[in-house]
């Protein structure tokens, strides 16, 4: 009987680490594929997706081919906190690209944390994404460094603006610490920031906020919210009479918004952690066959999806190189894996990156860019200089 027992032990515990050797190179993709976040997340899918064809069409790691998988978030933290577990132990993914929204990461990431799978944020910009845990890193610069940018080539465009009205989306996290941003930075330029209004993510009708901004006679109104919600905010601004400069934030960061605004998105100003025109070797190879591909040049979200999959490709060629990825037990590869990612530096579309020991990403190049509509439907993103 004693000796029955423990064969059945010995068996079930060999299957059980058998069961978790590394069998194929699979990395998640949690985005988001529905509801009105994926006018945002519908990019990242082409920048990740383009990825996967890219380096695996240069031998992928080491000869040996990888495949993302995708699970849907849709546009809440349960969708997240969902993808993500789905991602962990059901496909065993040996690392994350994603959240769409810094509101869906504070809410999934705590749990790749805790089993230890190393997250990639591709698009997370609030404060305190990295330092959500060990595991957390991302390769889209924070709020801090990217929107001031906008405020700076406002006053470029118009040097006589002196007040501002700020707008943001109270039940969003990046929304809210972005707004903070700008609204340091207006008044750090002395700026007059003459009314802030709220608004939620899910609102459609603006008409309160709009009131107060023409009330309060600005040159400047300062957006930060999520696509359709800060879509129709422009819209209603212009048709109620706003004349002046709009910023838009990173929610704002899309051509799909162009649906919702239309010919109205004309002329907003949005600040850019991606530009085409990035000289590296890197990024112009990059926009040459995502051109040939989309027939139109690559946007921010799909070349930082792009780059947190090149960034976790790159990390496993060179663990692969020190000792072949098949031999590697589960757990022991993804925690080696965030090592590897935080250790390395990158050639990638957004110009070389590496990251910080708390996993926030290292970027020189920021830009500028302005919505540049050519009738209802289509329009396109300028770069100021
Ligand atoms: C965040 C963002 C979003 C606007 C990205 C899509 O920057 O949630 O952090």
């Amino acid at each position: 009987m004693k000796r029955m027992l423990s064969a059945t032990l010995l068996l079930t515990l060999a299957s059980l680490s058998q069961a978790q050797k590394v069998e194929s190179i699979v990395i998640g993709v949690a985005v988001a594929q529905t509801s009105n976040t994926a006018l945002l997340g519908q990019e990242q899918v082409i920048g990740a997706k383009f990825a996967e064809k890219f380096l695996n069409g240069r031998g992928g790691i080491n000869g040996t081919p990888f495949k993302l998988v995708f699970q849907d978030t849709g546009g809440d933290e349960a969708g997240a906190i969902n993808a993500f577990q789905n991602l962990i132990t059901k496909d065993r993914v040996l690392g994350i690209v994603g959240p769409t929204l810094s509101q869906q990461a504070f809410a999934s990431d705590p749990i790749a944390e805790r089993a230890k799978v190393p997250v990639l944020g591709p698009s997370n910009t609030a404060k305190g994404i990295p330092q959500i845990g060990n595991f957390i890193a991302r390769v889209s610069a924070p709020v801090a460094v990217v929107a001031p940018n906008a405020v700076r080539q406002a006053l470029k465009l118009d040097p006589g603006i002196k007040s501002v009205a700020v707008l943001y989306a109270q039940n969003d996290a990046f929304s809210t610490s972005e707004t903070g941003t700008f609204q340091e930075t207006a008044k750090a330029q002395g700026l007059n920031v003459a009314t802030v209004q709220k608004f939620q993510t899910t609102d459609t009708d603006f008409t309160t906020q709009v009131t107060a901004v023409l009330n309060a006679k600005v040159e400047l109104v300062i957006i930060s919210g999520l696509a359709a919600d800060g879509g129709n905010l422009v819209k209603q601004l212009r048709q109620l009479g706003y004349k002046g400069l709009i910023i838009g934030g990173n929610g704002l960061n899309t051509s799909n918004m162009f649906p919702v605004c239309q010919k109205l998105c004309d002329g907003v100003i949005i600040a850019q952690a991606y530009s085409p025109a990035q000289p590296s070797a890197a990024n112009q190879v990059f926009v040459k066959e995502y051109t040939a591909q989309y027939k139109k040049a690559p946007p921010q979200f799909a070349a930082q999806a792009y780059a947190g999959v090149q960034v976790m490709v790159e990390a496993l060629r060179a663990i692969d190189r020190k000792k072949k990825l098949s031999t590697w037990e589960l757990g022991d590869l993804r925690e080696e894996l965030n090592k590897q990612i935080l250790s390395g530096k990158y050639n990638t579309p957004l110009g070389p990156i590496s990251f910080d020991k708390e996993g926030e990403v290292q970027q020189k190049e920021f830009y500028v860019a302005q919505i540049k509509m050519k009738d209802a439907k289509t329009g396109s993103f300028v770069y100021l200089k």
